[in-house]
């Protein structure tokens, strides 16, 4: 049997070229290996405040994108969170066997609560809705980028704490991480990550972005003063930011890119950077804006959602079984 694969991504804004790096392009990659099932995780989404008509229209967009890059519904399952209420409810229970000093620890936690003078509990209790998500369908491995590999050590935790105080129900999953690309910078401040809920437009290139806006952004891109391509994390971290961009994109490996700058300025380099997200960005838009017209994409959520609520379904009455919640169900 194939192995299973979960991953999903909020609808929180427009997806950036980090979040198609980071996380779609490696779903485009596997979709022949696994069985894969992904989530539009609209109730992770507002654990943050949500404007409810932009979340509508994010949901939908994001359920455009995600084919638009390639995803086959034919191989895989799409499908939004909220219209399969087990994840709610295995969230809950999942919480019910999480410490709140765990859930304090969390990086993603402390970044999106800090300087706030409060925030939703939900905000907290993210981690274990993430964790339900992903143990609710028996998954293998899950595809994502670097900022969540604390939030899937937290999942394999919980996933086996929950085995050994009930029964041995939950398979324990692994996390792929890319090699490169795992953590695309923001482009003016290249020591936080590219994020789609950043306020300042300039910091990201959103899938959506015309070619115009995308050579831009990638002009007024924060580097350094000494002109020299070159990859160094530590000491050129806005350079080598844009130098992994091309050469994922491109398929040429660093070194490459590095011979290819030799002598030359910043500013051939930019304008090649923006090229080839342009050219990588050029088809994905095109089958976007015919998607967003289509009937199609309501249809493949349905059937998303109806293959999703089955499978899920049955853990969660398992879950509820091992614990003794409510009567017993077949
Ligand atoms: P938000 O800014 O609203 O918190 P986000 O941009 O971080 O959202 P998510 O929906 O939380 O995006 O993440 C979806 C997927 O994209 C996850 O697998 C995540 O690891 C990946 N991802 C997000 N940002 C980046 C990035 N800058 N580089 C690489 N991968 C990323
Ligand atoms: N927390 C993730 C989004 C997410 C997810 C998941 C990823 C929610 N549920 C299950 C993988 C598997 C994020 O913020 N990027």
């Amino acid at each position: 049997m194939m192995k299973r694969i979960f991953s999903g991504i909020q609808p929180s804004g427009t997806l950036t070229i980090g979040n198609y790096i980071g996380a779609m392009k490696q779903f485009v990659e596997l979709q022949d290996e696994y069985d894969c099932f992904f989530c539009i995780v609209d109730q992770h989404a507002i654990t943050v405040p949500q404007d409810r008509l932009k979340l509508r229209e994010n949901t939908r967009s994001l359920a455009a994108l995600y084919l638009a890059v390639g995803l086959d519904p034919e191989k895989i399952t799409l499908f939004i969170q909220s219209e399969v209420p087990a994840h709610a409810q295995a969230g809950w229970i999942l919480q019910c066997i999480s410490h709140i000093g765990e859930l304090e620890r969390m990086t993603q936690f402390k970044d999106k609560s800090s300087g706030k003078e409060s925030v939703s509990a939900g905000l907290l209790t993210y981690p274990p809705l993430m964790a339900a998500d992903i143990l609710l369908y028996n998954t293998n491995l899950v595809p994502v980028g670097d900022d969540q590999k604390q939030h899937l050590e937290l999942t394999r935790d919980l996933a086996e704490r929950f085995n050994k105080q009930y029964n041995d129900v939950l398979t324990v999953p692994e996390v792929r991480i890319p090699k490169v690309g795992a953590r695309v910078m923001s482009l003016q401040d290249p020591k936080k990550k590219m994020s789609k809920s950043d306020s300042n437009q300039k910091a990201f290139i959103s899938m959506l972005d015309e070619p115009k806006q995308i050579e831009k952004k990638i002009k007024s891109a924060v580097t350094d003063s000494d002109g020299i391509v070159r990859f160094n994390k530590e000491q050129k971290p806005g350079v080598s930011n844009l130098l992994s961009i091309e050469s994922i994109l491109s398929g040429n490996s660093i070194e490459d890119l590095e011979a290819k700058y030799e002598g030359k300025g910043y500013g051939e380099f930019k304008a090649s950077v923006a090229e080839i997200l342009v050219q990588t960005l050029e088809p994905v838009q095109k089958r976007y804006y015919e998607l967003m017209k289509s009937e199609e994409l309501d249809r493949i959520l349905d059937e998303g959602a109806e293959k999703a609520n089955k499978i899920a379904g049955r853990m969660l009455k398992k879950m509820e079984n091992a614990m003794g919640l409510g009567r017993k169900k077949k």
